[in-house]
């Protein structure tokens, strides 16, 4: 695309690769970083990204769907909603020791993190004391505990917390104006208030969404808009592409219209604009490498992308697999994060 007179004056004040952390984004501000020159874009995303960030190392981490399928909700992106007929079978909580094995393999493995998804609305009271069992086992592994359980009440966040739990991922995934065309089960607030209620307890908070569901510039922008003026930044931005599957709404919708699916291009522009509203935030690739080029990776780990979800699998969704990520990383010189995240040392 072709930038006008105006656009190049740039008429907003664009941020300084200092990368300081504001949370008072306007929409104008974020809608001028999209439309800068792609280079001028990618550098700014990967000046402001070694401000906070080893530009060569990349966080490893590890999904587990420990309860799957037969969800109440309607998402339109998700293999795992009821509504959907996407194939994907419904299974019971999986026992702690099996969570636990798997998490030991990931560990063995190299990776940082482990996350256990389930195919929640919410969890029930009495799931709580299996899941804290999780929590407190992978924690004593060594790993890097992240939770996705749908809503939490203020209570249930709290048992959360005391039981150790490092992360809870709740994504808004898309602007407040497309989320009802999206998901009618609930509502964006009532993302927002899950999200207050795991700041409240005071675990870190895992929030991003989808790119690639047939939105328009405008929804990125209110997406990430939305993320960037959270009275606190999410300490962690998972950036997904939209696997599309056959029987889910958006999977189906996308089949029949071929172009609807995102600009390779378009996609790294999100993930820098979200590095320099997020500068201090670690910036997940999350679903959809699978079917990414290396040459696209390589422009989000330079976009400032800095942690990726390794294995062949994700929850139901295929995922790059380790061999092919060791020849990427290998190719590109990066490795595994070693130290901390910024946003937590600086929290300490
Ligand atoms: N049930 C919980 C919830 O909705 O918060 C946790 C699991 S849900 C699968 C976690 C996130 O995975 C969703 O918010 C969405 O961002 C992402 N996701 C699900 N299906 C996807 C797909 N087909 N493509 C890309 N991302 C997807
Ligand atoms: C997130 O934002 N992406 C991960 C994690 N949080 C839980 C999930 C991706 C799911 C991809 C589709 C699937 O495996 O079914
Ligand atoms: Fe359920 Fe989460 Fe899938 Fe929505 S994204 S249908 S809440 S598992």
């Amino acid at each position: 695309m072709l930038l006008n007179e105006q656009d190049r004056s740039h008429p907003q004040p664009l941020p300084q690769a200092g990368g300081e952390v504001r949370n008072d984004w306007t929409r104008e501000e974020i809608r001028t970083l999209f439309a800068l020159a792609f280079t001028d874009l990618l550098f700014r995303a990967a000046s402001v990204h070694r401000q906070h960030h080893a530009p060569d190392q990349i966080q490893l981490c590890t999904l587990l769907s420990i309860k799957t399928g037969g969800c109440p909700e309607d998402c339109g992106y998700c293999s795992q909603s009821a509504h959907a007929d996407s194939g994907v079978k419904a299974t019971k909580l999986m026992d702690v020791r099996s969570v636990l094995q798997m998490a030991a393999q990931a560990k063995d493995a190299g990776s940082h993190r482990f996350c256990m998804g389930a195919a929640w609305r919410n969890p029930k009271d009495k799931d709580m004391p299996a899941i804290v069992e999780m929590v407190k086992g992978v924690r004593d592994m060594g790993l890097e505990t992240c939770m996705t359980l749908g809503m939490l009440a203020p209570a249930q966040a709290q048992t959360l917390a005391e039981a150790g739990l490092d992360y809870y991922n709740h994504n808004i995934d898309t602007s407040p104006e497309r989320y009802g065309d999206i998901i009618t089960t609930r509502t964006f607030e009532d993302r927002l208030d899950t999200l207050e209620n795991v700041r409240s307890a005071g675990i870190n908070v895992c929030c991003g969404g989808i790119v690639g569901m047939g939105e328009t510039r405008e929804d990125r922008i209110g997406f990430i808009h939305a993320l960037a003026t959270l009275p606190r930044h999410p300490e962690s931005v998972p950036v997904n592409a939209l696997v599309p599957v056959k029987g889910t709404v958006l999977g189906d919708m996308l089949a029949d219209t071929p172009l609807a699916k995102i600009d390779d291009i378009e996609f790294v522009r999100t993930v820098a604009v979200a590095r320099i509203t997020m500068p201090m935030s670690m910036v997940r690739l999350s679903a959809g490498r699978e079917s990414m080029s290396e040459a696209t990776q390589a422009l989000c780990f330079l976009a400032g992308a800095n942690s990726i979800f390794t294995g062949d699998k994700l929850l139901t969704a295929p995922n790059a697999g380790d061999d092919k990520d060791a020849v990427l990383l290998a190719k590109l010189g990066l490795t595994p994060l070693e130290g901390e995240e910024p946003m937590r040392v600086a929290a300490e």
